[in-house]
């Protein structure tokens, strides 16, 4: 947990305690006991000048130990905040060498020290906003102290670490060093003999540090960027009673405001999807991956451009094809304005720009292909193509190449079985940008091999993707789901609401956009098209709207065609309601025969979440996703669930399952059969059990 070690430096010894807790050095209450004791050792032992703090491996310290919230171990004496105020009363020096990552109630240790000392790779930051918390242990206290309220402001609500020359740039560390052990122990040498002053920060309110004004923009820019989220606004507060209270009193005020932040909904949230996603992109099994360097890319639109550049940023050689020359400069032309946008916004350097350029081969010949380990085919989204596609790989590619489908609901089976490679066939579902958007479906076909799975699952953690192992049904996990929620969404604007109405619910809800505009910026005809293929096996009893069918009929694709459920203005993603769509959808009511109504937020929130959570109870009970909250990872990582409602399956389980299966039970008596609760629902509400128990 803690190891010693005395270090003798000009006739002087440093006792350097190494906390030493894999795999992140988090901070829990075995450590907090251990780093006391031996903190207390040290500062009583007569012989030792100063103390060193420091962590064993790549980190400094991950955090405090997440897992330990909402459990006793928290009140596990000492706490990490007496444990930081006794290293900032100690009658010695003790220095940190902060030798990797440290985040969190790791760099919050460091903050009681008298001096800091980081690695050159070390990274420094306050993450704990994105678990839907605050910097218990002083952070918010003694940061400001340090690098000033507008630096503090950016790490603590931003939660984003910093690098060492960051660090040392702004005041946060003293010295960036190769060796920062040895460094710090000089350090803590020269604060024992007067030589440097402490670091540790000065009590008094920041008086006219910063102005309420500053707050408030910060009030305002959270509130915009993370939408119906506590915990940054808390973090704001926190900050705030710098300039005006002393540390003793900040830190009785955070104190309290952690409390209430850790045994809120949202973190329990946030904290679920942490987890969640590092148990989804686990591989599924012990195969071994293979070796991946060149990836050929066929089709070079939306998806397969953003697909080359996701593999040229991640380091990989790319091959991208296209059938004629028009269309592979269309797509080039696309690639090279992606990056100079983004290097314009200070993602990259011109010279990463350059390099990730030089990463990516333009070809029009299906033979440019022979040596790659891997393709993946983003072309049209259909059956035949792509089977003429695959053939083609399947006889140009080497034979241990993997052969890769971007499709996002086509039958991966159908696909694999036009080549001799069925096991070496998957389907890998990226999202629309694919050089952002993290979700990543890996589609496991019937004969996909395993190695293959953890081959693809390697290649998307190193292009920081979160890959989620699905099955083969139409639409996997993701598109499978929203085709209920949609459906929903149009029934109740044949009931009564408008589509701003529905949208507005569930943006106040927290989805990052609301179905129908959603809609709008796929595209229309995306979605027609799947409702056309899908027309000659619908049940004929079932109830079917034709309000996107004629908004579609009227060439109104959404965003691409100037208007779909909404208008747009030229150059303007801005939905504006048309009343010509309020005549279409009240047209389509008395056609089919429905009275309109008043219909509350309450009820869209039920109608369209709720058949998300049942469907994703089927999806689990038919094993296309591995667990419940993988459908979570995906929904919150692919489809803008708010993060701090956990996923649809976590937000039943925090309604209550009981309370969602009559809800939905009343639906079914109500709607009809869409609505017939999915047995591993009644299972789970009926046995006192939830999804995160399945
Ligand atoms: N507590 C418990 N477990 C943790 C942990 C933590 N802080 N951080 C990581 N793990 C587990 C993780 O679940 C996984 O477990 C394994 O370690 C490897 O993680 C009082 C209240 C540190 C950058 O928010 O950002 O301090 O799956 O796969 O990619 O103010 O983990 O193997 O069973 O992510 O190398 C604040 C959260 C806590 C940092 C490493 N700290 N962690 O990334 O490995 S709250 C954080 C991370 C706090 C104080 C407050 C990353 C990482 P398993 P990994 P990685």
């Amino acid at each position: 947990m803690v190891h010693v070690e005395i270090r003798h430096v000009d006739q002087a010894a440093i006792a350097v305690l190494r906390i030493d807790n894999p795999p992140v050095n988090s901070v829990g209450s075995q450590v907090r006991v251990a780093l006391g004791e031996q903190l207390d050792k040290a500062l009583a032992d007569a012989q030792v000048n100063a103390v060193v703090l420091t962590g064993s491996g790549r980190f400094f310290s991950g955090g405090a130990d997440i897992r330990e919230f909402n459990t006793p171990k928290t009140q596990v004496r000492p706490l990490l905040r007496e444990l930081i105020a006794r290293i900032e009363g100690a009658g010695k020096p003790v220095v940190a060498a902060i030798n990797g990552t440290a985040l969190g109630g790791g760099l919050e240790l460091t903050l009681g020290c008298h001096g800091r000392v980081a690695s050159e790779t070390a990274k420094l930051g306050l993450p704990e906003v994105k678990l839907g918390v605050l910097p218990g242990a002083g952070g918010t206290q003694r940061l400001p102290r340090i690098i000033g309220i507008a630096a503090a402001l950016d790490m603590i609500v931003g939660g984003e670490p910093i690098a060492a020359h960051k660090a040392l740039a702004n005041g946060l560390v003293d010295e960036v060093a190769a060796d920062p052990i040895d460094a710090a122990c000089r350090l803590g040498l020269a604060l024992s003999r007067g030589e440097r002053e402490s670091r540790t920060v000065d009590p008094a309110p920041l008086r006219n540090a910063a102005s309420e004004s500053v707050f408030e923009a910060a009030r305002r820019d959270a509130q915009r960027r993370y939408r119906g989220c506590i915990a940054p606004l808390e973090c704001i507060g926190c900050i705030e009673q710098t300039v005006h209270t002393s540390l003793e009193a900040g830190l009785a005020y955070e104190a309290d405001r952690f409390k209430f932040l850790v045994e809120g909904d949202q973190s329990k949230a946030q904290r679920h999807v942490f987890f969640a996603e590092r148990q989804a992109t686990k591989l599924p099994s012990a195969a071994e991956p293979s070796q991946i360097a060149r990836v050929g890319v066929v089709g070079a639109g939306t998806m397969g451009g953003g697909i080359a550049m996701s593999l040229a940023n991640g380091g990989y050689w790319v091959v991208l094809l296209e059938q004629t020359e028009a269309a592979l400069q269309r797509g080039w032309n696309t690639i090279q304005g992606n990056y100079a946008a983004s290097s314009k916004r200070g993602r990259f350097t011109e010279q990463e720009v350059k390099d990730r350029l030089s990463r990516i081969q333009c070809s029009l010949e299906y033979g440019d292909l022979a040596d790659v380990d891997l393709v993946i085919e983003a072309a049209f989204e259909d059956m035949q193509v792509k089977k003429e596609i695959f053939t083609r790989l399947d006889a140009v590619c080497k034979p241990t190449a993997i052969l890769a489908s971007n499709t996002s609901r086509l039958d991966i089976n159908e696909i694999a079985a036009v080549t001799s490679r069925p096991a070496q066939v998957l389907g890998m579902h990226f999202f629309s940008p694919a050089n952002v958007m993290r979700l990543l479906e890996v589609v496991k076909g019937a004969k996909t091999s395993d190695s293959v799975i953890a081959t693809v699952f390697r290649l998307a953690v190193r292009l920081n993707k979160i890959p989620v192992l699905v099955g083969v049904c139409d639409g996997f996990v993701g598109n499978r789901m929203v085709s209920h929620y949609t459906r929903e969404a149009y029934f109740l604007l044949e009931e009564g609401c408008t589509p701003a109405q529905v949208d507005g619910a569930l943006r106040r809800f927290g989805m990052a956009m609301g179905p129908l505009q959603m809609q709008d910026m796929a595209g229309l005809d995306i979605s027609w098209a799947a409702r056309k293929r899908q027309a000659p096996t619908r049940p004929a009893h079932l109830r079917y709207s034709k309000v996107a069918d004629r908004i579609c009929e009227m060439g109104r694709f959404g965003q691409k065609t100037g208007s779909g459920f909404y208008r747009y203005e030229a150059g303007s993603r801005e939905p504006i309601p048309d009343p010509e769509i309020d005549a279409l959808i009240a047209q389509c009511s008395a056609e089919a025969g429905i009275t309109r109504r008043e219909i509350s937020d309450e009820e869209i929130i039920a109608r369209t979440i709720y058949a998300l959570v049942n469907e994703g109870a089927r999806i689990v009970q038919d094993g296309i996703a591995q667990r419940a909250s993988d459908i979570d990872v995906v929904y919150v990582a692919g489809y803008g669930f708010p993060m701090f409602r956990g996923g649809p399956m976590f937000y039943a389980d925090t309604v209550g399952l009981p309370e969602v299966l009559a809800t939905i039970r009343r639906f079914h008596e109500q709607h009809g059969e869409y609505w017939e609760p999915a047995p591993l629902l009644v299972e789970l509400a009926e046995s006192g059990r939830r999804f995160s128990d399945s």
